[in-house]
């Protein structure tokens, strides 16, 4: 018997025994006129017709008929705990002072440290709760989030505690990045900063528990390549996983360093080299995306998605959500830049938002795609098709949230109680 049993859908369950690549990313795995059964919070059993036999006196019924069916969306790049905004940098950037220009003026990355580092752990919550509830709203079942804006000892262990103790439906998945920009005291002494990432922090994060993997912005003006490497094997070396924001503004060769040190992921890869590309190809490295962040930046041009998959990688997207270059929770609004922006197809974004998404967390044996055994994190859209939810943009489509099995959106507004979900993956 079934707890909830969702009937008469379209279901695109984007079935995988693995990150979907080059053209297999085209495949949602379409059920025309569908069944999903949930029960204790897992996918009993998905397929064609009503279901009926899943059915007793207790089973919620929800009618999907002429709306979308589609698993909860997977964001594996956040900077989620922050505090401030940076609304005041839009004049410059507007007038086109560059991003690393701002950062190297104190503002950027170092104004939302300042503002971080006085934040209490309760501040952050709420604000990083407000952010969760528009995740949710807005179909985000699972998110990645990494540390960076404390920068010291103290602040980014605050940090990394805010995301472990936030008790919020949507799941959390923890990055410590400490390598997010070198702060203010140690602007004379990058050495002494490294020092205190790999020789204080990085062994407390990881016997603590506090981080599943490490990131570094690896960019011109922030860290080199020979500095990333350094603290990303540092991670590695404590049983971190590695990520890394690679070849976002210049081509400084992340996508290769990602691909030789065995990283899961590499971010952003704008200005990524063929050799970058197939590096991680070799590697086995998933690109992650950010094309939100592109448009943001009034960068021109985005990652080069097409080709790509034409060389038989599987891609993820995600929001960036941050203060500076991606103020937005919201996955639907990204989806319209992979779209216009870098010509992915509808079932390309969708594949890339969910079951490659939960690869690219580490996470693609338990979510991503709507599979007997899967955790139940189902989204029901008031869409007709994977097309119209990109062509009718820059509204919320969200019907139904499903939550490990839990209803948490109902009719596009928040339906959970708070205090009722407290596990965390
Ligand atoms: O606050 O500007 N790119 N880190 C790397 C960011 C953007 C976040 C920010
Ligand atoms: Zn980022």
């Amino acid at each position: 018997m079934a707890d909830i049993v969702i009937k008469n859908a379209r279901i695109l369950t984007c079935k995988s025994s693995g990150p979907k690549f080059g053209k297999y990313m085209q495949e949602l795995g379409i059920i025309e006129k569908g069944f999903i059964a949930i029960e204790n919070g897992i996918i009993k059993e998905v397929g064609e017709g009503s279901g009926e036999r899943f059915y007793n006196e207790h089973t919620k019924i929800i009618d999907a008929k002429n709306k979308t069916v589609l698993p909860g969306f997977v964001d594996p790049h956040t900077h989620l705990v922050h505090y401030g905004s940076r609304e005041d940098e839009l004049d410059l950037k507007l007038k086109g002072v560059p991003y690393i220009e701002i950062l190297k003026r104190g503002g950027g990355i170092l104004s939302t440290v300042k503002a971080t580092r006085s934040a209490s752990k309760d501040e952050l919550m709420k604000k990083i709760k407000k952010s969760l509830d528009l995740m949710l709203l807005w179909g985000t079942t699972t998110v990645e989030a990494k540390s960076g804006y404390g920068l010291n000892f103290e602040d980014e262990v605050k940090c990394l505690n805010v995301l472990k103790d936030c008790g919020h439906p949507v799941d959390i998945v923890r990055t410590y990045m400490g390598a997010h920009a070198i702060p203010e005291e140690y602007k004379h002494d990058r050495e002494g900063y490294i020092k205190l990432m790999t020789e204080e922090v990085i062994p407390y994060v990881a016997e603590n528990k506090l981080a599943e993997f490490i990131d570094c912005f690896c960019e011109e003006g922030v860290f080199s390549i020979e500095e990333s490497e350094r603290i990303l094997l540092k991670g590695k070396e404590y049983g971190l996983k590695i990520k890394i924001h690679a070849d976002e503004i210049e081509p400084m060769g992340g996508a290769e360093l990602a691909g030789r040190i065995g990283a899961v992921s590499a971010e952003h890869l704008v200005a990524a080299s063929d050799e970058g590309i197939e590096a991680m190809k070799k590697g086995n490295v998933i690109p992650v995306l950010l094309p939100g962040t592109s448009f943001y930046l009034r960068l021109g041009k985005y990652a080069r998605a097409r080709k790509m998959i034409e060389m038989g990688l599987p891609i993820a997207l995600a929001t960036d959500y941050n203060p500076g270059t991606c103020p937005t929770e919201s996955l639907q609004s990204i989806m319209v830049f992979a779209s216009m922006g870098m010509g992915l197809t509808p079932s390309e974004v969708i594949n890339a938002m969910t079951i490659n998404a939960a690869y690219a967390i580490c996470r693609g044996n338990e979510i991503g795609s709507i599979e007997k055994g899967k955790k139940a994190d189902v989204l029901i859209m008031d869409a007709p098709n994977e097309n119209y939810i990109i062509y009718h943009f820059g509204i919320n489509h969200i019907d139904t949230v499903i939550k490990n099995g839990e209803i948490v959106v109902r009719e596009g507004m928040l339906c959970y109680k708070e205090g009722e979900f407290t596990w965390n993956i």
